[in-house]
């Protein structure tokens, strides 16, 4: 695979921050679709994570990093927990789960414009079993109804008690300056992890697969989307002022997915390359030629030693 790039900074020597600043990692997790991606790109105030309105978008956990002067909150976006139905589910909520034995305040995202269901119940229960502060953000309050939010809230109060429930709405960027405050205000002191300047920690590699396979479930529906996955074959960076050549491999788990993909004439690949290339072309820091190709990798999806290479992390 392809480096990572070092962007911890010594955390001894951090001159010039206020004798209290704080820092430390905020999970977000919770039930597929009920808008975590949305609110980290919105916390981070740039687009790190992919988001759609198909359940399991976010297949591993990726950070977002908020710098402020007093503060630095690295939030951990997680894949949507829920039962799995094959390997790459297991992969997905293994990975959710790890990151909540590791931060330092955990914030359930809930759909707060559906009531409580059975999609609650997995995250409920990893929430039950958390040993760090607990607190809720009950998203989509834009759609939400006090019949909705009436109903979380009597099965927080059953269920969970969370130390504190924020009402907000991540897509309209509401009620994001409390859900901050609230979760400065718990972090532990101590000097930043990252440089001010960093947005996320995933390596530009990972983050235009991830475009590239947004704009791929973007344009294809019902079990397609999640058949999808973006392999980099080839990365090569441009020398100044020239064109970042890079190759990707949409991998498919059956012919007929491959032949809605690439489309009549190739019209559907070229769709997917020309949404993707101007935010890919935006982190790159450039012009881009992208060359994407579809392939069948039958059943991905329950095949160990594919998985293995794709999604490393697990
Ligand atoms: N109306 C409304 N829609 C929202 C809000 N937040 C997220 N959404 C939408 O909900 C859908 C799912 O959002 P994501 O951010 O991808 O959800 P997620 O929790 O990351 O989903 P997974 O990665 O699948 O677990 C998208 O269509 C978002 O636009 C909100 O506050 N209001
Ligand atoms: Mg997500």
């Amino acid at each position: 695979m392809l480096e990572d790039p070092d962007t911890a900074v010594d955390r001894q020597a951090a001159p010039g921050l206020p004798p209290e600043h704080r820092s430390g990692f905020v999970a977000l997790f919770g039930p597929p679709n009920s808008g975590k991606s949305t609110l980290l790109n919105a916390l981070v105030g740039a687009k790190v994570a992919i988001t759609s309105p198909v359940a399991q978008t976010t297949r591993s956990p990726l950070r977002g990093i908020l710098t402020l002067p007093e503060a630095q909150v690295v939030f951990v976006d997680t894949p949507g927990l829920h039962r799995p139905r094959h390997k790459l589910g297991e992969h997905m909520v293994r990975g959710a789960r790890k990151v909540l034995e590791d931060v330092d305040l955990a914030l359930l995202v809930l759909d707060g414009s559906r009531s409580p269901g059975e999609e609650a119940e997995a995250a409920a229960e990893a929430a039950a079993r958390v040993r760090v502060p607990l607190l809720v953000a009950l998203n989509k309050q834009d759609l939400a109804t006090e019949e909705s939010l009436g109903a979380w809230q009597q099965w927080l109060g059953e269920r969970l008690r969370p130390e504190e429930v924020l009402l907000i709405s991540a897509l309209r960027r509401e009620g994001l300056d409390r859900l901050v405050e609230a979760l400065v205000s718990r972090l532990p002191e101590g000097p930043p992890y990252f440089s001010p300047e960093d947005l996320t920690d995933q390596p530009l590699q990972a983050l235009v697969r991830e475009i590239i396979r947004e704009k791929a479930m973007e344009l294809t529906r019902e079990e397609v989307p999640h058949a999808i996955a973006v392999e980099l074959e080839e990365f090569r960076k441009a020398e100044r002022g020239d064109v970042t050549y890079i190759r990707a491999t949409l991998h498919v788990e059956r012919p007929s997915q491959k032949r809605i993909l690439v489309g009549a004439g190739g019209r559907m690949i070229r769709e997917i390359g020309r949404r993707a290339r101007p935010e890919v072309e935006a982190w790159v820091g450039g012009p881009v030629y992208l060359d994407l190709w579809v392939k069948v990798s039958e059943d991905w999806r329950r095949r160990e030693g594919f998985l293995r290479r794709l999604y490393p992390q697990g």
